[in-house]
Protein backbone atom coordinates (compact mmCIF):
# COMPACT_ATOMS: atom_id res chain seq x y z
CA UNK A 1 0.00 0.00 0.00
CA UNK A 2 1.34 3.67 -0.82
CA UNK A 3 0.28 6.93 -0.11
CA UNK A 4 -1.41 7.05 -3.27
CA UNK A 5 -4.43 5.06 -2.45
CA UNK A 6 -8.16 5.89 -3.01
CA UNK A 7 -11.21 4.60 -1.24
CA UNK A 8 -14.71 5.00 -0.35
CA UNK A 9 -17.95 3.79 1.12
CA UNK A 10 -20.90 3.40 -1.67
CA UNK A 11 -24.35 2.53 -0.68
CA UNK A 12 -26.69 0.39 -3.59
CA UNK A 13 -30.24 1.90 -2.75
CA UNK A 14 -33.38 1.07 -4.40
CA UNK A 15 -36.55 -0.65 -4.09
CA UNK A 16 -36.72 -4.34 -3.82
CA UNK A 17 -36.34 -6.70 -6.81
CA UNK A 18 -34.49 -3.98 -8.68
CA UNK A 19 -31.14 -5.65 -8.60
CA UNK A 20 -29.68 -4.27 -6.47
CA UNK A 21 -28.22 -7.34 -5.13
CA UNK A 22 -27.05 -8.63 -8.54
CA UNK A 23 -25.33 -5.53 -9.32
CA UNK A 24 -22.98 -6.13 -6.72
CA UNK A 25 -21.94 -9.83 -7.59
CA UNK A 26 -21.36 -8.25 -11.17
CA UNK A 27 -19.48 -5.45 -9.61
CA UNK A 28 -17.23 -7.90 -7.27
CA UNK A 29 -17.56 -10.86 -10.31
CA UNK A 30 -18.27 -13.01 -7.67
CA UNK A 31 -21.78 -14.59 -5.99
CA UNK A 32 -21.65 -12.71 -2.47
CA UNK A 33 -24.99 -11.91 -2.38
CA UNK A 34 -27.99 -13.74 -2.94
CA UNK A 35 -30.29 -13.06 -5.11
CA UNK A 36 -34.50 -13.79 -6.04
CA UNK A 37 -37.03 -12.49 -8.05
CA UNK A 38 -39.03 -12.42 -4.46
CA UNK A 39 -38.88 -8.84 -2.23
CA UNK A 40 -37.12 -9.25 1.46
CA UNK A 41 -34.57 -11.29 -0.13
CA UNK A 42 -31.79 -9.58 1.05
CA UNK A 43 -32.51 -9.51 4.79
CA UNK A 44 -28.87 -7.56 6.11
CA UNK A 45 -26.76 -5.16 5.00
CA UNK A 46 -23.93 -6.96 3.47
CA UNK A 47 -20.56 -5.37 2.30
CA UNK A 48 -19.00 -5.74 -1.08
CA UNK A 49 -15.21 -5.34 -1.26
CA UNK A 50 -13.68 -4.57 -4.59
CA UNK A 51 -9.74 -3.63 -4.87
CA UNK A 52 -7.91 -3.00 -7.60
CA UNK A 53 -4.77 -1.01 -8.21
CA UNK A 54 -4.93 1.75 -6.04
CA UNK A 55 -8.13 2.03 -4.72
CA UNK A 56 -10.55 0.07 -2.70
CA UNK A 57 -14.35 0.59 -2.93
CA UNK A 58 -16.69 -0.87 -0.16
CA UNK A 59 -20.36 -1.55 -1.71
CA UNK A 60 -22.96 -1.64 0.78
CA UNK A 61 -25.79 -3.96 -0.15
CA UNK A 62 -29.16 -2.60 1.83
CA UNK A 63 -31.93 -4.62 2.14
CA UNK A 64 -34.82 -3.44 0.12
CA UNK A 65 -37.36 0.07 1.75
CA UNK A 66 -40.22 -1.38 2.67
CA UNK A 67 -43.14 -1.33 5.09
CA UNK A 68 -43.58 -4.45 6.40
CA UNK A 69 -45.55 -4.86 10.21
CA UNK A 70 -43.40 -7.00 12.12
CA UNK A 71 -40.42 -6.09 14.03
CA UNK A 72 -38.22 -8.08 11.41
CA UNK A 73 -39.05 -5.48 8.84
CA UNK A 74 -38.48 -2.90 11.42
CA UNK A 75 -35.29 -3.78 11.84
CA UNK A 76 -34.53 -4.44 7.82
CA UNK A 77 -35.78 -0.96 7.26
CA UNK A 78 -33.93 0.76 9.85
CA UNK A 79 -30.23 -0.92 8.37
CA UNK A 80 -31.43 0.58 4.68
CA UNK A 81 -31.80 4.60 6.23
CA UNK A 82 -28.79 4.24 8.46
CA UNK A 83 -26.49 3.29 5.63
CA UNK A 84 -27.16 6.35 3.71
CA UNK A 85 -25.81 8.73 6.44
CA UNK A 86 -22.11 6.78 6.67
CA UNK A 87 -21.37 6.35 2.33
CA UNK A 88 -19.34 8.91 -0.09
CA UNK A 89 -21.73 8.25 -2.49
CA UNK A 90 -25.20 6.49 -3.85
CA UNK A 91 -25.91 4.28 -6.58
CA UNK A 92 -29.57 4.38 -6.67
CA UNK A 93 -31.03 1.61 -8.65
CA UNK A 94 -34.65 1.51 -10.62
CA UNK A 95 -35.67 -0.65 -13.43
CA UNK A 96 -39.02 0.45 -15.80
CA UNK A 97 -41.21 -1.02 -13.16
CA UNK A 98 -41.14 2.83 -11.27
CA UNK A 99 -42.69 2.72 -7.81
CA UNK A 100 -44.13 5.67 -5.57
CA UNK A 101 -41.47 4.94 -2.82
CA UNK A 102 -38.59 6.25 -5.13
CA UNK A 103 -39.85 9.79 -4.73
CA UNK A 104 -39.22 9.39 -1.11
CA UNK A 105 -36.15 7.89 -1.53
CA UNK A 106 -34.95 10.79 -3.83
CA UNK A 107 -35.96 13.73 -1.49
CA UNK A 108 -33.85 11.92 1.34
CA UNK A 109 -30.93 12.49 -1.57
CA UNK A 110 -31.70 15.94 -1.12
CA UNK A 111 -30.16 16.64 2.32
CA UNK A 112 -27.54 14.13 1.90
CA UNK A 113 -24.68 16.44 -0.04
CA UNK A 114 -23.00 13.20 -2.25
CA UNK A 115 -22.89 12.45 -5.75
CA UNK A 116 -26.17 9.83 -6.46
CA UNK A 117 -25.30 7.84 -9.58
CA UNK A 118 -28.65 7.13 -11.02
CA UNK A 119 -28.56 3.13 -12.67
CA UNK A 120 -31.03 1.90 -15.35
CA UNK A 121 -30.79 -1.54 -14.63
CA UNK A 122 -32.75 -4.54 -16.80
CA UNK A 123 -31.82 -2.57 -20.28
CA UNK A 124 -32.12 -6.07 -21.37
CA UNK A 125 -35.97 -6.06 -20.68
CA UNK A 126 -36.34 -2.79 -22.20
CA UNK A 127 -37.70 -2.70 -26.11
CA UNK A 128 -35.19 -0.38 -27.81
CA UNK A 129 -33.47 2.80 -26.99
CA UNK A 130 -35.61 4.87 -27.22
CA UNK A 131 -37.99 3.09 -23.96
CA UNK A 132 -34.97 3.48 -22.78
CA UNK A 133 -34.30 7.15 -23.14
CA UNK A 134 -38.06 7.91 -22.45
CA UNK A 135 -37.27 6.68 -19.17
CA UNK A 136 -34.02 8.31 -18.42
CA UNK A 137 -35.93 11.72 -18.93
CA UNK A 138 -38.37 10.80 -16.69
CA UNK A 139 -36.03 10.87 -13.35
CA UNK A 140 -33.63 13.76 -15.02
CA UNK A 141 -36.23 16.90 -13.73
CA UNK A 142 -36.11 14.76 -9.79
CA UNK A 143 -32.61 15.21 -9.04
CA UNK A 144 -29.33 16.47 -10.37
CA UNK A 145 -27.95 12.73 -10.29
CA UNK A 146 -23.89 12.82 -10.53
CA UNK A 147 -24.39 10.48 -13.70
CA UNK A 148 -26.89 7.96 -15.54
CA UNK A 149 -26.08 4.26 -16.33
CA UNK A 150 -28.25 2.48 -18.40
CA UNK A 151 -26.99 -1.05 -17.58
CA UNK A 152 -27.86 -4.85 -17.77
CA UNK A 153 -26.54 -6.12 -14.15
CA UNK A 154 -27.39 -10.24 -14.96
CA UNK A 155 -25.60 -9.63 -18.19
CA UNK A 156 -22.60 -7.73 -17.15
CA UNK A 157 -23.81 -4.76 -19.71
CA UNK A 158 -22.30 -1.26 -19.43
CA UNK A 159 -21.23 -1.73 -15.90
CA UNK A 160 -17.48 -0.54 -16.45
CA UNK A 161 -18.86 3.14 -17.15
CA UNK A 162 -20.33 3.29 -13.88
CA UNK A 163 -17.58 2.10 -11.89
CA UNK A 164 -15.04 4.30 -13.76
CA UNK A 165 -16.89 7.44 -12.70
CA UNK A 166 -17.42 5.78 -9.06
CA UNK A 167 -13.69 4.86 -9.19
CA UNK A 168 -13.19 8.67 -10.06
CA UNK A 169 -15.17 10.84 -6.81
CA UNK A 170 -12.98 8.65 -4.89
CA UNK A 171 -10.84 10.40 -2.39
CA UNK A 172 -7.35 9.99 -1.22
CA UNK A 173 -6.95 7.41 1.87
CA UNK A 174 -6.23 4.67 3.11
CA UNK A 175 -7.87 0.61 2.74
CA UNK A 176 -10.67 0.03 4.60
CA UNK A 177 -10.25 -3.93 4.76
CA UNK A 178 -7.58 -6.27 3.80
CA UNK A 179 -6.82 -6.49 0.31
CA UNK A 180 -7.75 -9.97 -0.25
CA UNK A 181 -11.01 -9.40 1.43
CA UNK A 182 -13.84 -9.68 -0.85
CA UNK A 183 -17.28 -9.38 2.26
CA UNK A 184 -17.53 -8.45 5.68
CA UNK A 185 -19.76 -11.49 6.31
CA UNK A 186 -18.52 -14.59 7.83
CA UNK A 187 -18.37 -17.77 5.74
CA UNK A 188 -21.10 -19.24 7.54
CA UNK A 189 -23.26 -16.44 7.14
CA UNK A 190 -22.61 -17.03 3.13
CA UNK A 191 -23.54 -20.92 3.52
CA UNK A 192 -26.43 -19.86 5.15
CA UNK A 193 -27.71 -17.27 2.71
CA UNK A 194 -27.21 -19.64 -0.18
CA UNK A 195 -29.28 -22.26 1.64
CA UNK A 196 -32.04 -19.42 2.01
CA UNK A 197 -31.81 -18.69 -1.56
CA UNK A 198 -32.63 -21.95 -2.67
CA UNK A 199 -35.52 -21.85 -0.34
CA UNK A 200 -36.60 -18.53 -1.85
CA UNK A 201 -36.39 -20.18 -5.17
CA UNK A 202 -38.27 -23.41 -4.05
CA UNK A 203 -41.35 -22.09 -1.92
CA UNK A 204 -43.82 -20.03 -2.40
CA UNK A 205 -45.58 -17.42 -0.58
CA UNK A 206 -45.29 -16.75 3.13
CA UNK A 207 -43.15 -19.86 3.43
CA UNK A 208 -39.42 -18.09 2.28
CA UNK A 209 -40.51 -15.07 4.37
CA UNK A 210 -41.28 -16.99 7.43
CA UNK A 211 -38.05 -18.79 7.41
CA UNK A 212 -34.53 -17.98 9.04
CA UNK A 213 -31.28 -20.51 8.34
CA UNK A 214 -28.03 -20.52 10.71
CA UNK A 215 -25.11 -22.73 10.12
CA UNK A 216 -24.77 -25.17 13.95
CA UNK A 217 -21.26 -26.20 12.73
CA UNK A 218 -19.06 -26.81 10.20
CA UNK A 219 -15.91 -29.07 10.70
CA UNK A 220 -13.35 -30.90 8.28
CA UNK A 221 -13.67 -34.45 7.67
CA UNK A 222 -10.13 -36.28 7.55
CA UNK A 223 -11.55 -39.46 6.25
CA UNK A 224 -13.87 -38.47 3.86
CA UNK A 225 -11.90 -35.10 2.90
CA UNK A 226 -15.39 -33.28 3.43
CA UNK A 227 -16.25 -29.95 5.22
CA UNK A 228 -18.97 -30.99 7.21
CA UNK A 229 -21.22 -28.44 7.64
CA UNK A 230 -24.76 -28.81 9.61
CA UNK A 231 -27.59 -25.89 8.90
CA UNK A 232 -30.64 -25.40 10.83
CA UNK A 233 -33.48 -24.10 9.06
CA UNK A 234 -35.84 -22.15 11.05
CA UNK A 235 -39.95 -22.05 10.59
CA UNK A 236 -42.64 -20.63 11.94
CA UNK A 237 -45.32 -23.26 11.41
CA UNK A 238 -45.47 -26.96 11.10
CA UNK A 239 -47.63 -26.71 7.60
CA UNK A 240 -44.34 -24.81 6.33
CA UNK A 241 -42.13 -27.34 7.79
CA UNK A 242 -43.84 -30.22 5.93
CA UNK A 243 -43.72 -27.98 2.46
CA UNK A 244 -40.08 -27.51 2.47
CA UNK A 245 -39.72 -31.29 3.17
CA UNK A 246 -42.20 -31.86 -0.10
CA UNK A 247 -43.42 -35.07 -1.35
CA UNK A 248 -40.70 -38.40 -0.41
CA UNK A 249 -38.41 -35.46 0.92
CA UNK A 250 -38.05 -34.23 -2.56
CA UNK A 251 -38.35 -30.47 -2.07
CA UNK A 252 -35.05 -30.26 0.94
CA UNK A 253 -33.15 -32.49 -1.08
CA UNK A 254 -33.15 -30.12 -4.36
CA UNK A 255 -32.40 -27.64 -1.78
CA UNK A 256 -29.37 -28.90 0.22
CA UNK A 257 -28.01 -30.36 -3.54
CA UNK A 258 -28.04 -26.86 -5.15
CA UNK A 259 -27.07 -25.03 -1.94
CA UNK A 260 -24.36 -27.52 -1.80
CA UNK A 261 -22.84 -27.15 -5.45
CA UNK A 262 -22.97 -23.53 -4.37
CA UNK A 263 -20.86 -23.97 -1.44
CA UNK A 264 -17.90 -25.98 -2.93
CA UNK A 265 -17.83 -23.16 -5.76
CA UNK A 266 -17.48 -20.36 -3.73
CA UNK A 267 -15.04 -21.91 -1.09
CA UNK A 268 -13.49 -24.43 -3.26
CA UNK A 269 -13.82 -27.51 -0.95
CA UNK A 270 -16.11 -30.45 -0.89
CA UNK A 271 -18.98 -29.58 1.26
CA UNK A 272 -21.10 -32.16 3.12
CA UNK A 273 -24.50 -30.76 3.69
CA UNK A 274 -26.65 -31.81 6.55
CA UNK A 275 -30.13 -29.67 6.71
CA UNK A 276 -32.17 -29.60 9.87
CA UNK A 277 -35.49 -28.36 10.11
CA UNK A 278 -36.94 -26.70 12.98
CA UNK A 279 -40.46 -24.76 14.08
CA UNK A 280 -40.42 -21.62 16.13
CA UNK A 281 -43.35 -19.49 16.57
CA UNK A 282 -43.58 -16.62 15.38
CA UNK A 283 -39.53 -15.55 15.55
CA UNK A 284 -40.51 -12.77 13.29
CA UNK A 285 -41.57 -10.58 16.74
CA UNK A 286 -39.66 -12.10 19.01
CA UNK A 287 -36.32 -9.94 20.02
CA UNK A 288 -34.48 -13.39 21.18
CA UNK A 289 -35.14 -15.04 18.74
CA UNK A 290 -33.92 -12.23 15.77
CA UNK A 291 -30.62 -12.11 17.70
CA UNK A 292 -29.70 -15.30 17.88
CA UNK A 293 -30.79 -15.57 13.81
CA UNK A 294 -28.54 -12.47 13.30
CA UNK A 295 -30.52 -9.25 13.17
CA UNK A 296 -29.43 -7.39 16.12
CA UNK A 297 -30.11 -4.62 17.59
P1 LIG B 1 -32.72 -6.67 -5.18
O1 LIG B 1 -33.92 -7.03 -4.39
O2 LIG B 1 -32.77 -5.25 -5.63
O3 LIG B 1 -31.43 -7.01 -4.51
O4 LIG B 1 -32.81 -7.54 -6.53
P2 LIG B 1 -32.07 -8.91 -6.92
O5 LIG B 1 -30.63 -8.67 -7.22
O6 LIG B 1 -32.39 -9.96 -5.92
O7 LIG B 1 -32.77 -9.22 -8.32
C1 LIG B 1 -34.18 -9.34 -8.43
C2 LIG B 1 -34.52 -10.12 -9.69
O8 LIG B 1 -34.17 -9.35 -10.84
C3 LIG B 1 -33.75 -11.43 -9.79
O9 LIG B 1 -34.63 -12.40 -10.32
C4 LIG B 1 -32.64 -11.11 -10.76
O10 LIG B 1 -32.19 -12.24 -11.47
C5 LIG B 1 -33.31 -10.12 -11.69
N1 LIG B 1 -32.36 -9.21 -12.36
C6 LIG B 1 -31.37 -8.50 -11.79
N2 LIG B 1 -30.69 -7.79 -12.72
C7 LIG B 1 -31.27 -8.07 -13.92
C8 LIG B 1 -31.02 -7.64 -15.28
O11 LIG B 1 -30.11 -6.87 -15.59
N3 LIG B 1 -31.87 -8.14 -16.23
C9 LIG B 1 -32.88 -9.01 -15.94
N4 LIG B 1 -33.63 -9.44 -16.95
N5 LIG B 1 -33.13 -9.43 -14.69
C10 LIG B 1 -32.33 -8.97 -13.69
K1 LIG C 1 -34.91 -9.73 -4.66
MG1 LIG D 1 -31.04 -7.69 -2.64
Amino acid sequence: MNNNTKSGFVAIVGRPNVGKSTLLNTLLKEKIAITSPKPQTTRHRISGILTKDNYQIVFVDTPGMHKGKDLLNKRIDKVAVSTLKDVDSIIFVVDRKKGLAEEHVINYFKGLNIPVYLVINKIDLMKNKSEIDEFIISYLGSYEFAGVYPISAANDENIEFLLNDVVKSLSDGPFYYPVEMKTDQTNEKIMSEFIREKILYYTEEEVPHATAVVIESMDYNEEYKTVDVRALIIVERTSQKIILIGKNGEKIKQIGTEARLDINKKFGFKAHLELWIKVKKDWRNRPNELLRYGFDN
